[in-house]
């Protein structure tokens, strides 16, 4: 007989147990109807002699994925989820969560006020709240150390990260993995506790605090957080449970959730959330189905074309690297494994999933056996001739249903797509280095591209782990067109009276890892400097330029990898040169014009209105389908800090 306990909460009596089961599509979230429900529900066992224990689930595969985040800033409807677990741990029978897949946030803290909790193989665990600019907030601070201990407890909850059934057993989050029906074993599990005094885990006691591997993890969380304020929320309140009971804890926590939640980083990484699920609805493509693909081509194994191949590799595909020689192709292969074992040394990946990698990757010097792929990716250098000359010789060699795609990312696709016989086939996949780190895949939309080549490039992206976002064609698509923004105005401000070590300090101050001259001399000059070399003849005269960068290149100032740009680096350290101050200054004497101090809340908000302004232009080309967009490419592929949302968003274009 099946039980209502409300919309989303329903449940059935098995053996004497109430079987419970969230059904709240599209993730479970903890919605006040999900939390009415699972409330009655913990009555109703109570209330039932008949009822020896509880089991609560999920339906689908997702246990539940946490509050219901659209409910944020609305008045809350009781009980509160920090109500609704305290609840179920003061339940008088046991309470078993079976774990059926991702429990996060509000989700994993349900589990952790549960007397007893077994998860599914594939079940993840998490508390990511951090990554929405807040603290868990319903006990999770003070219940998962309870378990964890403090070191492990806090490294989790102040960076987000998930972990699989193996590691939170290995860690005591969870008792059991199911190794047959996972809701039998818990009902088992149920009526094996039933009648003894549950294991309330806001009983459980701290192991003492290793304060030493405390601090060490707590400097390397801090390092990384970069003027996010939740991560050091996070470790001050796992730490504090140690110090004092549950309900005072519990008290700080939900405060600091509170005040964290309305802050303006909640609110800009909220934005981030939901953009990025945004992302993946693209104009024309609904019902569309993408090409199936299993056998990736890449031509060129440099640094990009070798990243490329092992996040492919690191996707599920079969691979084939291809250069123009054997030795290049070696070469590449060299660079492949060379990344391969990085990863293995770093513990991102284990022995035998190299050997797995490596079993699905051949490389060869000859184009024509990539014959088999069913998309082909060029990374060869960003040349015209050299990339139409590719694809045209590819034609000959792949199925006509195989997909080209092109990691350009300034040269036309359009051009490329017209010197093919199948211009419908060809798509941009624009790869950010390192390719097999980096988040973002521009996924370039050209005039011709056919909607399910579109959705082969959207779909291959995100099983390759990355945040495709569609752009139109434009030189430098969105993300070098707003940055080329961003170094104008830039530029602009050393002409009226900055320096660039202040321009720098202002924006890393703002948030940014690296201020925009820093990161210019990283990248290198002499790239940008080739192409306004070759844009100077259809330049228009009235058009502000400033000729500094220039100078700098002329005098071989190259940047980092040539141990002066805009800064010096003796020793690999940044540092200021006067040499670069007195160009400037005779820049500005050459247009008269006198220097003027420029702080650093109007370098902050000329650079943001610059990049806002472009990405205006770029909205009404239709190079971007939504302002949200724009923020993702620039958060994930250009440094832009997530916690203040992007720049269309910090500019209140959002
Ligand atoms: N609340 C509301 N909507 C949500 C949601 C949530 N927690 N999670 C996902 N959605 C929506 C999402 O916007 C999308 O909507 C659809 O569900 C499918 O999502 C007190 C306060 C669970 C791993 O941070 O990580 O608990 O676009 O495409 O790839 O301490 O969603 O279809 O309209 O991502 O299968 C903490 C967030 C909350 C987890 C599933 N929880 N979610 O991935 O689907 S704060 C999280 C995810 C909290 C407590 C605090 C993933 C997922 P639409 P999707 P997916």
């Amino acid at each position: 007989m099946s039980l209502t306990f409300s919309e989303t909460v329903t449940g059935s009596v098995t053996d004497g147990v109430l079987v419970v089961t969230i059904d709240n599509p599209p993730v479970n979230a903890a919605s006040a109807d999900m939390r009415q429900g699972l409330h009655a529900a913990i009555d109703h066992a109570a209330a039932a002699p008949e009822i020896a224990g509880v089991v609560i689930t999920g339906a689908g595969k997702i246990f539940v994925g946490g509050a219901d985040i659209r409910e944020f800033g609305k008045p809350m409807a009781e009980p509160l989820l920090p109500q609704l677990v305290n609840h179920i741990e003061a339940s008088g029978k046991p309470v078993v969560a079976a774990i059926n897949g991702a429990a996060l946030g509000g989700g994993l803290e349900i589990a952790l006020g549960c007397h007893h909790r077994i998860a599914s193989p594939a079940a993840k665990l998490g508390l990511p709240e951090v990554k929405l600019g807040i603290v868990p907030g319903a006990g999770g601070t003070q219940r998962l150390p309870r378990l964890a201990g403090v070191v492990t407890a806090a490294e989790m909850v102040a960076t987000g990260r998930m972990v699989g059934a193996e590691e939170a057993r290995r860690i005591d989050v969870i008792d059991a993995i199911a190794d047959s029906d996972l809701i039998a074993q818990a009902v088992a599990a149920a009526r094996e506790r039933a009648g003894q005094p549950p294991r309330r885990t806001g009983e459980c006691v701290i192991a003492s605090v290793d304060q030493e591997a405390f601090k060490k993890m707590a400097n390397k969380v801090l390092a990384r957080a970069r003027g996010q304020d939740a991560p050091e929320e996070a470790l001050r309140l796992v730490r504090s449970a140690a110090e004092r009971s549950i309900a005072e804890g519990m008290v700080d926590e939900r405060a600091t959730f509170i005040r964290l939640r309305d802050s303006d980083q909640a609110k800009a990484l909220r934005h981030v959330f939901f953009a990025e699920r945004a992302a993946a609805k693209v104009d024309g493509l609904d019902g569309v189905e993408p090409r199936p693909i299993r056998t990736i081509g890449i031509v060129g194994l440099g640094l990009m074309g070798s990243g490329i191949a092992v996040a492919a590799l690191d996707g599920g595909y079969a691979v084939i690297g291809a250069d123009m020689t054997a030795e290049a192709a070696q070469k590449g292969r060299e660079r492949i494994v060379a990344l391969l074992d990085r990863n293995v040394a770093s513990g991102r990946l284990d022995a035998d999933g190299r050997e797995k990698r490596l079993a699905r990757l051949t490389t060869s010097g000859r184009l024509e056996d990539l014959a088999d792929a069913d998309l082909v990716i060029e990374a060869v250098f960003d040349d015209l001739a050299v990339k139409t000359e590719l694809f045209q010789r590819l034609e000959g060699i792949v199925r006509a249903d195989a997909v080209l795609g092109t990691n350009t990312s300034y040269l036309d696709p359009d051009v490329l797509a017209a010197a093919t016989k199948r211009p419908e086939r060809v798509v941009g996949l624009h790869f950010f280095s390192p390719a097999n780190i980096m988040r973002l895949v521009e996924v370039v939309n050209c005039a011709k591209t056919a909607p399910d080549v579109l959705a082969t490039a959207l779909a291959v992206a995100k099983k390759l782990g990355k945040l495709p976002v569609v752009s139109g064609v434009t030189e430098g698509f969105i993300g070098n067109s707003i940055f080329s923004a961003y170094r104008r105005e830039a530029e602009f401000l050393l002409e009226d009276g900055a320096l660039p070590e202040e321009i720098d300090a202002a924006m890393e101050a703002y948030g940014f890892a690296m201020g925009p001259f820093a990161v210019f001399d990283l990248a290198g000059l002499e790239i940008a400097w080739a192409r306004r070399k070759r844009q100077a003849a259809t330049r228009d005269p009235d058009e502000r330029y400033v000729e500094i960068a220039d100078r700098l290149c002329e005098a071989g100032r190259f940047g980092q990898k040539a141990g002066r740009g805009w800064y010096a680096y003796p020793d690999g350290k940044r540092t200021v040169d006067p040499e670069v101050t007195a160009l400037i200054e005779a820049a500005r004497t050459k247009k008269s014009i006198v220097a003027r101090r420029i702080e650093a809340e109007e370098i902050v908000a000329r650079l943001l209105g610059a990049m806002a302004a472009e990405g205006d232009r770029l909205l009404a080309a239709k190079i971007a389908q939504r302002a949200s967009d724009i923020d993702l490419v620039l958060i994930n592929g250009y440094g832009f800090p997530a916690h203040k949302g992007g720049p269309m968003f910090a500019a209140g274009r959002v």
